[in-house]
Parts: C-alpha cells; sequence; structure tokens
C-alpha cells in the first residue's frame, strides 16, 4: 500500500527517519495557508486547470499572487510561459494542460532554488507525443519490471492521480497501458471498460493512453476464420473495434504493436507485409484520430547477422506507410545493451515517421540494484540521431517512448535511484537539449536534499554511472554476453539446449584463440555497418568504445594508446569495478543528508552494486582468458572468484526479481 505522508508538522518530523519513497521528486511541503490562484480563462472550470489550480494553491509559497491564463496566441502546442512582475506571477498558456506544465515549472524552480530571480521563461515540447510503455499484463505482472506488480491491471488500489502527477510535471503525456507481447483480452469489453476507467483518471493531468493490440484479435476474440490485413471482414472488425474503443475513451491515442517478432502473430503470417499490417490499423483509427505506433523489434533470419535484420525488413517499406504511422524503432540495432551504436533505420527512413523507443526499466542494466542514471545513454543516441539522421521539414513524428519502471512497490520503481529514470526521461523528451548533469541535480535537490555537499558528489556519481556499468559489465563494444532468461548477470559461456543462436552470448562475442568481436565490417564481415551514412560508419569504426560492435579482432591488437586489446579489456573491466566501490563509499558518506529508511533501502543496493560488479568482472575476465591465454596485466587484482564456480552457479530469475538485495545469494 502506498502511503501518502502529509506535511504536517508531526508526520514531517517523522519522515526524517521514515520515508518510503513514494512522493518521489513531489515532495513540496504544503502551505499551512493557501497561496493566491487565479484562473484567466474562457473555461475556469476545465479539470486540468483544477489540478494546476490546487497544485499552486498548494505549493507555492512566493509573496505575489499567481494567474493561470488561457487564451489563443500563447506559445502553441503546450507550451507555456512564466511572467513574474510585482505582485503577480503569470503562467500563460494556449491550451490548460500548457498552463499545468508552466505551474510544474515554476514549482520545480522553487524546489530547486531558481525561483527567486525568475523574472521570465517560456517553454515549450520538442516533441508532440512522450510517452511511457507499461509491459504490464492483464494478470498484473509486468514484464521486466523490478517494481512489484502492474499499477493498472490485475489488482488495484494503485495512486493512479499520483502516478498521472508525476508523469506530467515531467511533461509526460501518454501511457501504453500493456504490455507489447498483447493479450487479445485487451480488447475485450471488459478490461476496455477498465481502460476508459484508467483513462478517466489520468485526463485531468494530461494523459493520453493507448493499448498494445495483439495482431490475431480478429481470430481469437472475434471468432473470424483469419487475421489477413487485406481481408475485408478483418479490417471491418478493426473498424468496429476501434468505433467501440472511441465511444469509452473519446481521446484514446491509438495503438502499439509488436507483430512477427518472437512468436508473436503478424501480417507476415498472411504473406503480407509490416506496412499492409500497420496500414490496416491506421486505416480504422484515422477517422478518430489515431496513431499507429508499430514497432521494428523484428529479427527474423533474412541476414545472417541480427544486428542488420530489422533495417533488411523495414528499409524496402520506408514510403509505404499511412501518415497515421510511426514506426517505433529501439534505440540500438540489437536490444537494448548498455551500449550500442544506434539504430540504422532511425537515420535512413526518410519518407517514414519515425520514433526512438529507450528503455527506462533496466532489464540490461543491473535491474533495481545498479544505480545508473540513463540520460547521458540517451543523449548519446539522440545526438547520433541528430547530427547524422534524415533532415526532414516535420521533423520526424516528433515523438519518444520509455519502457516505464513502474510499479506498485511503495517507491514506485523498486528501487529510489530508479526514480531519477522516469524524470529524466521525461525531462529529455521535452527538451532533449537538456544537460544530463542538470538533470540530475534538478531530481537530486527536489527528491533528497539540497545542500551543497550532498547534490555535487551525487550529480557527479549519477552522471558517470552509465559509463562505469558499462565498463564493468561490457566494455568495448562486447554486447548480450548476460545470463540467459534474466539479463542481471554475466554468463558469457551460456549455452541452452533448443535456444536460437542469436539469443546466446556467443554469438555475439566469438571469442576464440585468436581473438573476439563480432565483425560488421563491409569487407570481411556482415557488412552491418554498410547501413550506416558514411560520415557516421567512419565515426562508428573508429570509436573504441564500440570497437568489438564491429570488428573481431586479436587479443595483442594495439589500441590508440599502444596497450593491447587484453590489457585495455583488463583495465577496463578494473576501473568499472573501481567506480562502483566508490560509488557505495559516496552513498555510505551521505547518511547526514537523508532519511534513514531511504539511505538504507540504498546503501544495500550499493554495496550489492559494488559486489556484483566484481561478479562481472571475474566471470568475463576469466573467461576470456581461457581463450586469450594471457595473464592479468601487472597491477591487475587478483580475481575473487574461481570461474569453475562461477559457471556451476545458475542465477534464479526469481531470486533477482525480489525487489530485496538481502535476499540476493
Ligand atoms: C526484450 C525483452 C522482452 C521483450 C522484447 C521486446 O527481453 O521481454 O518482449 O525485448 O521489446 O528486450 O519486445
Amino acid at each position: 500500500m502506498r502511503r501518502w505522508l502529509w506535511a504536517t508538522p508531526l508526520l514531517l518530523a517523522a519522515a526524517a527517519h521514515a520515508d518510503n519513497g513514494s512522493r518521489l521528486w513531489l515532495r513540496g511541503e504544503r502551505n499551512g495557508r493557501p497561496a493566491r490562484v487565479a484562473v484567466e480563462a474562457a473555461d475556469t472550470g476545465n479539470a486540468t486547470l483544477r489540478v494546476a489550480r490546487a497544485e499552486l494553491r498548494d505549493g507555492w509559497r512566493g509573496r505575489e499572487r499567481v494567474a493561470l491564463r488561457v487564451r489563443a496566441g500563447a506559445p502553441d502546442g503546450d507550451g507555456y510561459y512564466i511572467k513574474r512582475s510585482r505582485g503577480r506571477v503569470e503562467i500563460g498558456s494556449a491550451s490548460p494542460l500548457g498552463a499545468l506544465y508552466g505551474s510544474y515549472a515554476l514549482l520545480r524552480l522553487q524546489a530547486t532554488g531558481g525561483a527567486d530571480t525568475l523574472r521570465a521563461a517560456a517553454s515549450r515540447p520538442a516533441r508532440a507525443l512522450r510517452i511511457l510503455n507499461h509491459w504490464d499484463n492483464p494478470d498484473g505482472r509486468v514484464e521486466r519490471g523490478y517494481a512489484g506488480r502492474s499499477i493498472f491491471w490485475g489488482g488495484g488500489g494503485a495512486d493512479l492521480e499520483q502516478y498521472a502527477r508525476a508523469c506530467a510535471s515531467v511533461g509526460i503525456n501518454a501511457a501504453v497501458l500493456n504490455n507489447v507481447n498483447a493479450k487479445p483480452e485487451m480488447l475485450g469489453r471488459a478490461r476496455l471498460l477498465e481502460a476508459a476507467a484508467i483513462a478517466g483518471r489520468l485526463r485531468p493531468y494530461g494523459v493520453r493512453v493507448f493499448l498494445s493490440v495483439n495482431f490475431a484479435s480478429p481470430k481469437a476474440l472475434g471468432g473470424l476464420a483469419t487475421a489477413d490485413p487485406l481481408d475485408g471482414s478483418v479490417r471491418a472488425w478493426w473498424r468496429r473495434k476501434a468505433d467501440e474503443i472511441y465511444a469509452l475513451i473519446p481521446d484514446f491515442g491509438g495503438f502499439l504493436v509488436k507483430a512477427n517478432s518472437e512468436g508473436e502473430p503478424g501480417p507476415m503470417d498472411y504473406g503480407r507485409t509490416h506496412a499492409d499490417g500497420a496500414n490496416m490499423l491506421a486505416e480504422a483509427l484515422a477517422p478518430h484520430g489515431g496513431t499507429v505506433m508499430w514497432r521494428a523489434f523484428v529479427y527474423a533470419p533474412a541476414s545472417p547477422d541480427r544486428a542488420a535484420q530489422a533495417y533488411d525488413e523495414f528499409m524496402p517499406l520506408d514510403g509505404r506507410f499511412a501518415p497515421n504511422v510511426i514506426v517505433q524503432v529501439k534505440n540500438g540495432p540489437v536490444d537494448f545493451q548498455p551500449r550500442e551504436p544506434v539504430s540504422p533505420l532511425l537515420l535512413s527512413m526518410e519518407r517514414t515517421r519515425t520514433m526512438m523507443e529507450v528503455q527506462v526499466t533496466q532489464e540490461y542494466l543491473g535491474e533495481n540494484i545498479h544505480s545508473v542514471f540513463l540520460a547521458p545513454m540517451w543523449k548519446e543516441a539522440e545526438d547520433v540521431c541528430r547530427a547524422y539522421g534524415p533532415r526532414r521539414a516535420d521533423g520526424g513524428a516528433r515523438a519518444v517512448a520509455g519502457v516505464a519502471n513502474i510499479g506498485d512497490d511503495a517507491n514506485w520503481c523498486g528501487s529510489d535511484m530508479a526514480q531519477a529514470n522516469w524524470y529524466a526521461f521525461g525531462r529529455l523528451a521535452w527538451d532533449p537539449s537538456l544537460d544530463s548533469r542538470a538533470i540530475a541535480e534538478e531530481w537530486l535537490r527536489q527528491t533528497f536534499a539540497a545542500d551543497t555537499a550532498f547534490v555535487r558528489p551525487m550529480a557527479e556519481l549519477m552522471v558517470r554511472s552509465h559509463e562505469a556499468a558499462v565498463k564493468y559489465m561490457m566494455p568495448l563494444g562486447l554486447h548480450h554476453i548476460f545470463a540467459g532468461d534474466h539479463h542481471y548477470g554475466p554468463e558469457p559461456w551460456c549455452a541452452r539446449e533448443g535456444w536460437r543462436a542469436d539469443w546466446l552470448p556467443r554469438y555475439y562475442h566469438r571469442a576464440d584463440t585468436a581473438g573476439v568481436g563480432f565483425d560488421r565490417t563491409v569487407e570481411t564481415g556482415s557488412r552491418a555497418i554498410g547501413q550506416y551514412p558514411d560520415a557516421l560508419q567512419a565515426r562508428y569504426g573508429a570509436d573504441e568504445r564500440l570497437l568489438l560492435w564491429f570488428r573481431h579482432v586479436a587479443w595483442t591488437h594495439r589500441m590508440r594508446d599502444g596497450r593491447t586489446l587484453w590489457e585495455a579489456l583488463c583495465r577496463t573491466y578494473d576501473e568499472g569495478v573501481a567506480e562502483a566501490g566508490r560509488f557505495a563509499a559516496t552513498w555510505r558518506a551521505m547518511r547526514p543528508y537523508v532519511d534513514e529508511e531511504r539511505w538504507t533501502r540504498q546503501m544495500r543496493r550499493f554495496d550489492r552494486q559494488a559486489k556484483d560488479a566484481w561478479w562481472w568482472r571475474d566471470a568475463c575476465l576469466l573467461y576470456f582468458q581461457t581463450f586469450s591465454r594471457l595473464p592479468l596485466p601487472d597491477g591487475s587484482p587478483a580475481p575473487r572468484h574461481r570461474l569453475a564456480d562461477l559457471m556451476r552457479f545458475r542465477l534464479d530469475m526469481d531470486i533477482y526479481s525480489a525487489a530485496d538485495p538481502d535476499a540476493l545469494p
């Protein structure tokens, strides 16, 4: 059960010791005497304006009265301006939602110490659609979720207003309520009624609802003999379904579809293309203004390299998608690895609207145990897209999706530090030019404490944390060397009967006595690097952080600084381990600034991260050493584990899904 700690003096005193984290970054003390807030709008009773007004009445502590002004001609879309003059702060927008965003911006400035000097500010979103994808199943389980059960399904009781409020406070304006591996029942009447009730609770905060759909629904649910997208009865079924949904949810956003991927049904089951499938759904949604987000996460073996397959499958369809289709592409060509080059599809589809999908949930980055702040990783991808992406007048789809890290745990994200990734996703979706460190600082001040002695070292930790994780997990372009199933720990030797080759680590690292890495060069390899624009091929080809992603190189290969690859690999793992140890020490020293409950909970995680970094390093170096047959370089610490022990130890997925690091082996 989530508790809302009202800021009465008594409870506040108690909160210094016990704080379950449920308030996220929205912890401003409530005013004893409400601030004066006037609404200047045609429709003063608007539900969104009521939320904005209540937030300001409770939260604004300046002396001035605040005016919420909605009028045409103000920054368009959901942008806002703030003007401060003597006695009055005006928050203006063309829409009630813009006024709400402006209100949260003002309160954020107040909480981060920027309100005093504020005279004028204005902002508008870089993306029109800023959407969370929840991989929630109707039975309440969350796929790749590390924060308890679904807040939407299979239980009830979650504080959806607090969820929507948190989303709105950082500009997130949409949510897909269910897993991309979608059950047909999601489109049944009972589920649609539930979805409508959820939509009603999110609506005042401007969070629009979308659903993932199973492509075979007309068969599974509608009793039709086929789900062929060119079949008239199938098309009619989808049109009726769309009409039914919009009758219940007038502002419904549309569908998200995972088709012909990992066993899910799709148009190719009928000899049709992804475009045929997407366009059929687009046709059903178009009269209502809905959108189809069609995922490009496919890897049918048309090409011998999984990293090349989505491009091979989708590029021939460029220009054949209906205008209300967006092709949703994971940030990298394989699967949310700790570091990937950008997906070439994001750079190459010039006549199709595309959007990037990133994972906020840390499937491959330490689940709810490791502290990994993802803003720097997302910005890395974003920067490449900006520099090398196609130039289009409309800027592409102006949309971005994040796979949510949210569940019904009291602190929403399983780990208190992981809340920062939900926060950063929203902030960057709104404004990709924001600086990672600035986002980290802003989040730390609102979530924990404003003391410089806390904010400075913790922001430093956060901006370094992604690179550190890459270093102790899979540096220099190594990828997908995770334990099977749960993706938490290392298992570069993993071999499973009956598994596809491209689900197994050896497919990706290709270690042998000659060297290691996946040859994706044009000359001798899979040619996947050829899918990038020329200038980017040169850049990626020269980036040693991606060396083993693109090339198979000898253990004695000379790196630019003169070290051999083997030495560089060992040193990089060592650096990662040392960093993880320093993170734990940093948090240990932060005790005076953080309430007991959150400090203790997070301390256990930092200690666990430092320990598991060793496990990663030992497992990978000892395993690769069986191929390199080279000693660890001078000064590289002796392993803490023996390879034979690590290989015998099979991690239990369920143990790792338990949110309590004390329960881990
Ligand atoms: C993989 C996840 C799997 C998802 C799949 C997807 O392991 O659970 O279903 O991606 O994105 O990363 O469809």
